[in-house]
Order: C-alpha cells, then structure tokens, then sequence
C-alpha cells in the first residue's frame, strides 16, 4: 500500500511541480501584482481552524502545506498550494490536498470569502465529519472540486448543483450519501462535466438514462454506490468516453452494448455487477483499451476472439462468470498483456503453456478452475516473463512446469486438483520470493529433498498440500509459515519439537494422516494469531498437553479419532475464543466439562465416542454455554437425569435465525512485502444424522442438534426441551428413559430428525408430533409406546422401522390393527387447521457445497490479494485513493 501510495503521489507531485515552475518564470518576466489582503487573510484564517495532524491523511508523503503559510510573506500566490489570477491578482485555485488538516470546516469558514476560486482540491484530509456546507454555492467560478477522502458526512447539499461550471467533480468517500436529485439532478444541472467520481458515495437508486445527456464525459466512476436496475446502455456510447468504472453494485443489472470504432475507451470495469449476456464482438473495436475487467459478473458465451485486436491491452481479467468454450488463439498477439485471468468459468480445449510464456509482459495469468488443459511442451526460449502470480489448479496438468525453477518473482503458485505425480522438486523450496504454494490435490508422494530453507527462502507464507499420497514425515518449514495444511496424505512419526518454532502460524491442519506419539507440550501456543488446530483421525495418544496459556486465539480444536487418554486439560477454560472443541472418537476419561460453559463463545461441542461418566447436572444459573448450538455427547457413560441437565440456558438453541447465514469459519489475514493475503477456513465435522453418519463441510450458524444417545440417561424426557426452538436434530436413542413423549416436542417447527429409540417410553405418541412438517427422520422403535400411531402429514412417510417394538402400539404402518376405541383418538383440532397441503420434508440446509458453473470445482476458495506495486494508473481507474484490491481464486479446501 505505502509503495502504491506515494508513487500516486510521486505523479500528483510532478503535476505540482510542472504548475510551480510555470508561475516561478511568468512571475520573472510580468509584474505580478501581489494578492489581495482580504484573500491573505482568509487564507490564514483558514488555516488557523484546523490543526496539523499527520494521521489525518492516508498518504504517506502527506504534507502539511499550510504551515509553509506565513503573515510575514506577504504575497499569497506565491505560497504553496494556491495559484492567482495574473491579471487580477485573485486566488483561483487552492490545492491542499494530503495536507493533513484536521478540523471541521462550516458555514462560517473564511474559505467562502474566496469567491473567485476556479479550482479546489482538498483530498486526503480528515474534516472531522463536517456536513458539507451549504455555502459551496457562492463558489459559483468554481470548475474543478475534489473533496474525496476527507472525511465529511452526509448528506450531499444540493447546492452543490448550483456550480454550474464544473468540469471535474470528485466526492468519493464512504461517508457521504447523494440524496434527490441524485445524479438526474447532476445530469441536469452540471453539464460541463468531464469527470464525475462518486466512488463508495452511496446512492442506492437506478443510473438515470439523462446521464447520457453530459457528453464532455471523459471519466465516470460510480462504483460501490448500492446502484440497482438496468445501466442505461447510451453511457457506453457518450462520444469522449475514456473510463467507465461503475464496478461493486452487485444489483445493477444491464449488457454489454456494440462498440465502432471512433470510441475512445480506454478502461471498462464491470466487476462484482450483474452485467449479463455475451461479450460482443464488436468489443475488438476499442482500439484504445487497456484494461476491461468483469470479474464475478453474469457473463456467457465464448471469450470473442476481435479481444486479440486490443494491442493496447494491459488488463484482462473475466473470472468467475460462465464463459464457454476454447481460450481463443488470438489472445496471444497482446504483446502488452500484464494481467489475464480468466479463472472459474466453463472454458475448454487444449491450450499451451509455452504460448504464454510468449507473452513477456505478463505477471499474473490465472486459468483456474475451468475444464482447460493446459500442455507443457518443452521450451527452447531462455527468456520468460517473470510471474508474480500463476493459478493453474484444475488444469490437467501432469507435471509441475520447469520453468517456474527460475521465476524469482513468483509469490503465488497454485497447481492444486491437477495430475502431478512424483516428488515435489527440490528447487521448489528456493524460490525466494514465493509466499504461497498450493499442490492441494495431486498424486504427489514426497519431496525429492525434504524441504531445507536457507535464510533467503523464508517467506513461505502458506502451504496447502492436502490430499496428496505424501509419505514420510512432517515436511519441517521456516518459521514464517502461517497456515500450513498436509490433510489426507499419508505422513507417518510424530509431530516435530521444531513445530514450537512455527511463531507466525494461524492455521495447523494434521488430520487424515498416520501420524503417531505424544503432543509436543507447545502444542496450541506457537504464535499470538494461532487460531486452527486440526489432528482429527491420526495416532495420537497420550494425554492433552495442559500447556494452553490464557490470552491465546485459539477458535478451533479438532482432535477427534485418535487415541488421546486421560482428563480434558482444565487449562482449555482458559481459550475464551474457543468456538469448536471437538474430542471425539478418543478414550478421554473424564466427567462431563461442565467448566467449559464459561467460555463464551463456544458453538460446538463434541465429545462423542469416549468415556465420560458420571451425571450431567447443575443448576441452571451455574451451566453457561449460551451459544452452544451443536452437543454431541454419544456413545459415552453418562449417568442421571435429563430434567436436570440445564437445557433451559441454551440460549442459542432457542433461536430461529436463518437470515444471517455465517459459516463456522476462522479468518486469515497475512500481511507481507507486497502483498496481503486474506481467506476463511470453514470447518467441517460428521454427525449421526438420520441414522447415518454424515460429514458437514460447511456448518451454518444457526444449525442446531443435540445428541445425548447411547448413554445412561434415566428418567423422563423433560418439557423443556420443546423450548429450543432451532432444533434440527435430537437424539435420545439408546438410554433407560422411561415416561411419555412430552407433547410439547410438537413446538420443534425446524426438528428433521429426533430419534427416541431404545428406551422405555410409554404411553401414547402426542399427536402434536404430526406438526413437525421437516421431520423426515422419526424413529421411536424399541420403546414401551402403546395405542394409535398418529396419523395425517409427514406420519404418512414413516415406515415400519420407526415403530416396532412397541408391543401395544397400533395402526398403519404396523400391521397391528387398532380396536374401535383406539381409532377415535383425533389429533387436538387447534393444528388441524395448520395444515397445508404441501409438505415439504428435506430441508436443504444440509451439506452446502459451493460450487460453480461446471460443475468441476467441489469447493473454491477465494482470498484476497491486495497489490501494492505496479499499475499506479489504477489510482483513478479503480479505487481513488485506496488500494487495488484484486481477488484470487484458487481451488480450495474441500472440507
Ligand atoms: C493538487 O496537487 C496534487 C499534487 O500535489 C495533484 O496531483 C492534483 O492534481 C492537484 N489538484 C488539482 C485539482 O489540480
Ligand atoms: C488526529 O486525527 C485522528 C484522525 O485521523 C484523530 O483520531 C486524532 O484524535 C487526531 N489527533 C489530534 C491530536 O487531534
Ligand atoms: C440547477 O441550476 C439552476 C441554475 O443554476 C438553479 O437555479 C437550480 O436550483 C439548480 N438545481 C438544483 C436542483 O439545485
Ligand atoms: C482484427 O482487425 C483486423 C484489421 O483491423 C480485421 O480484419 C479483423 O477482422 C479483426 N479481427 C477480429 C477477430 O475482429
Ligand atoms: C467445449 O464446450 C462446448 C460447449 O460449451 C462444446 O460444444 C465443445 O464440444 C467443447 N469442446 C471440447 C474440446 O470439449
Ligand atoms: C524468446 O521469445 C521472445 C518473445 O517471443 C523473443 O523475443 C526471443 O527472441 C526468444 N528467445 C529465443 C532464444 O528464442
Ligand atoms: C477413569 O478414571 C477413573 C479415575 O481416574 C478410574 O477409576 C477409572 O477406572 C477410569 N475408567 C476407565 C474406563 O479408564
Ligand atoms: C471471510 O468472512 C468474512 C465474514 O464472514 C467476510 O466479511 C469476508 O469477506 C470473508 N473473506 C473472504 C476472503 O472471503
Ligand atoms: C484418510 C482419508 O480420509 N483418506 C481419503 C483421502 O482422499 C481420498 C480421495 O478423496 C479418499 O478416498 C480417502 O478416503
């Protein structure tokens, strides 16, 4: 960011410096008169209301102009930042933007007094949510104003549509809401206008076709302003267009229009819009081009080969729509390309790495996931571009391409879900600029050389090796790496004491390997961020290392299927982040944690598979876990009474809350030379549902189940557990429950699945059960029930299975056969007239895979990357004064 920052400022300099130097040599040869006291004065006074706080601008070459600004120095026009009139001596322009003034500035402000300014840019200050006062209107001379950046709050004063003369208009702040007229009345009242940047300004209303109308437009930035509606078709034609950016407003629909070749755009940004239809062909028209980007937009049909007509093209980037067919051959006459992804869509064929490898501007080129083969021919040419950026996962590719041994400035490398095999070469792991490497999903079986790092390659940032057939032991990394993930291969020995080293790590996932032996006792205190923590279905025994300090980061634990012993380590109260504690399948010997119910926020607790015993009570006022939402504790020796187990305080099992859909996820953000790095793990777990085991690759927030079955659960099934209201999923099945099946279950709208079998329950099924409308899974088999299985609705559906054993129940499914008296029992009329006629069993909450287009990608992962160097032109074109961000696909984790 500082880079890309102060060569902005480097350019805004040299503009500076071209103006100073021009009025130093007309002042030599003319007499310039010197300005005027009144304007003396109100330049001073204004520079008296703020105070000089280098904080309040962004810029790191920020200046304070103003304090250059002397009473003593007589002639104001030669103060820095202001320019006169020659002939008249007045100030007309008033430049102080990055001067890192810090005040309000309102009505009353002597700025007002300048009324002959033409120009006034105070950009990049920090105006301390000043309204924009209305008074702007007396500078009625005025052409250019720049108040981006600086902090003023809404609204908008429409008096600003009185400066009819305007030419450049710049408000971008995210601060600031344009309100009626909105931009019709700009299109009205400002039809001077060549540039009108209203970036992150939030409007919130449909583009006005009269925008149209202002036909000196030249640059056009609306972006990230909540547009909606269709984008009236005749802006892409205004005749002096250069730059459209209206990027971000996820609902503002609209198509492509035809271009001829008089148009002179030279930068067209569609991304994260709902743009639609085909790319037109008449697109190799714009001779002028340099970037078009329409990245995560709706687009279809073939990339059209006139794009290879644009040699002027520095910026190509179409991820994420659904494109189709061949990369077309004519691509590979851009000689100026820098920058081309085409990631995520549906584009096939055959194409050859050494084409691009032609191309010898090029930095960044993602083909990711799409059904793309990419061939590797040998390559006599000893020159190549130098990548910062390369996505080849899901490419078909067969080996990893030896040419990259030689890309010094490669950082981002994904080759994951292709067909390499073999060993992961040794010169990988000398590539000193590389930060992020993933080989996720190959056949890889080793390394030709386990991993040694010299101090010149520790910048190794991410490493995903994931589901490869890697065997051996731990590859031991630098000390730099932050998420490290070797699931599903098949390591073998310990985890190295070297592990203590790993200082920066946020994420550790272990799990699906052969691994074996005791935890190293630094174990879950390797750095300040470290936040993921997965060993699920290993070796590992021993006891819990107790070592967790208080204060750590700690979200996620997974230790689940491996042969830990013991007590649960008291110390793990002190891990206040704790979302997920899972420990099951293990031979934990302990009673019930109840300790565990002040971590705050915790969501998941699975301790199913071990050997806990003893009872489960507490008062209600002593148990905590008010956000718990998922307990499984089967399969275990847990003794006593349900009615006193503390349900009551589950608070976050009695919410219903499906509009705020969050996964269980830990976010990663790495910050380092050049880049920074962002992504979400999710976190993924199996529970017994419906019978079956079944793996939740993404758990949603509001998902919520308890299972307590196959325990030693005595007693009656207390009321209260009809309060938790989010229940998806109760199972009680296998304990020595006895009494009837409250009626007040039938209040569990959201329940799919309950199982109460094998228990002795008796009386008969409360016929309020038949409300349950998603309950696809009923199972009261092996019980003491007695009388009519209730009838109407999803008890239609159940079959035999959930009924027998039950010596005294009667009715269909089970051939038993009611008696007369029996078949009177009626449902109670009160949800009689509840029913609909519909019922729509299989709530599809279930196993969210995200998944595009093609159908190809099980999972993809999208991070962040935000650039810091190159394309200072970007500045203007994308995100005034903020960083480029640009995303990065790669094939995720599969969870
Ligand atoms: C103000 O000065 C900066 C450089 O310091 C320059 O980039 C910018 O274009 C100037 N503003 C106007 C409106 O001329
Ligand atoms: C400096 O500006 C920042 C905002 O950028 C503000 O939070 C801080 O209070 C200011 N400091 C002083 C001394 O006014
Ligand atoms: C448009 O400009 C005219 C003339 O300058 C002015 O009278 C009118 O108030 C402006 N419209 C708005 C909405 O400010
Ligand atoms: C590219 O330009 C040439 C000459 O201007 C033209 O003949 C050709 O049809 C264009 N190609 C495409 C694919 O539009
Ligand atoms: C590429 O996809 C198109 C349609 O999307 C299909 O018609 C064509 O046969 C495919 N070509 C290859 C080589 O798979
Ligand atoms: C390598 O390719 C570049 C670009 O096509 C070309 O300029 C250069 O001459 C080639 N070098 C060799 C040794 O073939
Ligand atoms: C569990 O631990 C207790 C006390 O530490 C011990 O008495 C008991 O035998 C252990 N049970 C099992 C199954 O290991
Ligand atoms: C990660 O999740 C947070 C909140 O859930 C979201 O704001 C952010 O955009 C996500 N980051 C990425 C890279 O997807
Ligand atoms: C141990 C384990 O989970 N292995 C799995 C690794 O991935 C392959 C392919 O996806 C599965 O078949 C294995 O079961």
């Amino acid at each position: 960011m500082g880079f890309l920052l102060s060569v902005s400022f480097f350019m805004r300099f040299l503009v500076s410096l071209t103006l100073f130097c021009h009025i130093s040599t007309t002042s030599l040869s003319t007499v310039q008169p010197l300005c005027h006291d009144d304007e003396r004065l109100a330049l001073l006074q204004f520079k008296e209301s703020f105070i000089i706080n280098r904080s309040a601008s962004d810029d790191p070459a920020a200046y304070p102009t103003v304090s250059l600004w002397k009473p003593e120095s007589g002639d104001c026009c030669k103060w820095h930042g202001v320019e006169c009139d020659e002939g008249t001596g007045h100030v007309i322009s008033l430049n102080l933007s990055s001067s890192c003034l810090y005040g309000s500035i309102n009505s009353n402000s002597s700025l007002f007094q300048l009324v002959h300014l033409q120009s006034l840019d105070l950009y990049d200050n920090h105006f301390n949510f000043s309204r924009i006062p209305t008074r702007f209107r007396q500078l009625s001379s005025l052409t250019h104003l720049d108040l981006s950046y600086s902090v003023f709050s809404s609204p908008i004063p429409s008096e600003i549509l009185e400066l009819s003369k305007l030419v450049s208009l710049d408000l971008s702040s995210k601060n600031l809401e344009l309100q009626k007229p909105g931009l019709q009345g700009i299109a009205q009242n400002l039809t001077n206008l060549k540039e009108l940047y209203l970036y992150r300004v939030s409007i919130s209303s449909s583009v006005p076709n009269i925008l149209a109308n202002l036909s000196s437009l030249e640059s056009l930035v609306l972006a990230n302003n909540g547009l909606l509606g269709e984008f009236p078709i005749e802006i892409f034609h205004l005749p002096n267009l250069l730059l459209l950016n209206v990027a971000s407003n996820k609902y503002l629909t609209g198509r492509m229009s035809e271009f001829n070749k008089s148009s002179p755009l030279e930068s067209l940004i569609l991304s994260d819009t709902s743009f639609s239809g085909k790319l037109p062909i008449s697109i190799g028209n714009l001779k002028s081009l340099n970037s078009f980007c329409a990245s995560r937009c709706n687009f279809s049909g073939p990339i059209p080969s006139s794009l290879g007509n644009l040699t002027k093209l520095i910026m190509l980037r179409l991820p994420k729509n659904s494109l189709y067919g061949p990369i077309p051959q004519s691509l590979f006459r851009l000689v100026h390309l820098e920058d081309l992804n085409l990631a995520l869509n549906c584009l096939n064929g055959t194409v050859k790495l050494n084409k691009f490898l032609k191309l010898q501007n090029l930095s960044w080129l993602q083909l990711s996931s799409n059904n793309v083969s990419v061939v590797i021919e040998p390559s006599t040419n000893t020159t190549f571009p130098k990548f910062e950026v390369l996505g080849l996962a899901s490419c078909q590719l067969l080996e990893i391409p030896s040419f990259l041994r030689i890309q010094d400035e490669l950082g981002f490398l994904s080759l994951s879900n292709n067909k390499i095999d073999g060993q992961v070469p040794k010169w990988m792991w000398s590539l000193k600029s590389l930060w992020f490497l993933d080989l996720y999903d190959n056949f890889l079986t080793g390394f030709e050389q386990l991993p040694v790092f010299f101090p010149w390659t520790t910048n190794l940032r991410v490493l995903y090796l994931d589901f490869n057939r890697l065997q051996g032991s731990i590859p031991i990394l630098p000390p730099s790496i932050s998420e490290y993930s070797v699931s599903n291969n098949t390591l073998t020995g310990t985890i190295p004491q070297s592990i203590c080293n790993y200082s920066s790590l946020i994420l550790l996932d272990l799990s699906s390997n052969e691994l074996s032996g005791m935890l190293p006792r630094c174990l879950g205190n390797f750095s300040d961020s470290f936040s993921f923590l997965n060993l699920h279905n290993n070796h590992f025994h021993g006891t819990i290392p107790s070592t967790l300090s208080g204060g750590n980061k700690l979200r996620m634990i997974d230790f689940s299927r491996n042969q830990f012993q013991g007590q649960i380590p008291r110390s793990l109260a002190k891990c206040t982040m704790l979302e997920v504690l899972n420990l099951g399948n293990n031979q934990i010997n302990d009673t019930f944690p109840f300790w565990l119910g002040i971590l705050p926020e915790l969501r998941v607790l699975i301790l199913r598979a071990n050997r806990f015993y003893g009872k489960m009570e507490i008062s209600a006022r002593d148990c905590g876990f008010q956000k718990l939402h998922i307990i499984d504790l089967s399969n275990n020796d847990i003794t006593g009474k349900l009615s006193s187990v503390c349900f009551e305080n589950w608070k976050a099992m009695k919410i219903i809350d499906e509009k705020h859909l969050r996964y269980l996820e830990v976010n990663s953000n790495l910050e380092g030379k050049g880049y920074s790095w962002s992504t979400n793990f999710t976190y993924s777990m199996t529970l017994i549902n419906k019978g079956m085991e079944m793996t939740y690759g993404h758990i949603l927030d509001f998902f919520v189940a308890i299972d307590l079955s196959s325990n030693k659960f005595e007693g009656e099934i207390p009321e209260v557990l009809g309060y938790l209201k989010g229940l998806y999923l109760l199972n009680l099945s296998h304990n020595f429950l006895t009494g009837p099946i409250p009626s007040s279950l039938g209040d569990l709208k959201e329940l799919e699945s309950l199982d109460l079998s094998s228990n002795m329950l008796s009386c008969e099924i409360p016929p309020q059960l038949t409300q349950l409308t998603f309950l696809s899974s009923f199972n009261v088999s092996h019980n003491h029930l007695r009388g009519p299985i209730p009838r109407g609705k999803q008890f239609d559906i159940y079959e035999n299975n959930s009924f027998i054993d039950n010596p005294e129940l009667c009715g269909g499914p089970l051939s038993k056969k009611c008696s007369d008296s029996e078949n009177s029992v009626h449902p109670p009329s009160n949800f009689i007239q509840n029913q609909s006629s519909e019922s729509s069993f299989e709530f599809s909450w279930k196993v969210v895979v995200v998944g595009y287009g093609c159908g190809f990608v099980f999972g993809v992962g999208i991070g962040q990357i935000v650039i810091t160097k190159k394309y200072t032109w970007f500045m203007k074109t994308f995100a005034i004064g903020q960083p480029v961000r640009r995303s990065i696909n790669w094939r995720g984790r599969r969870n």
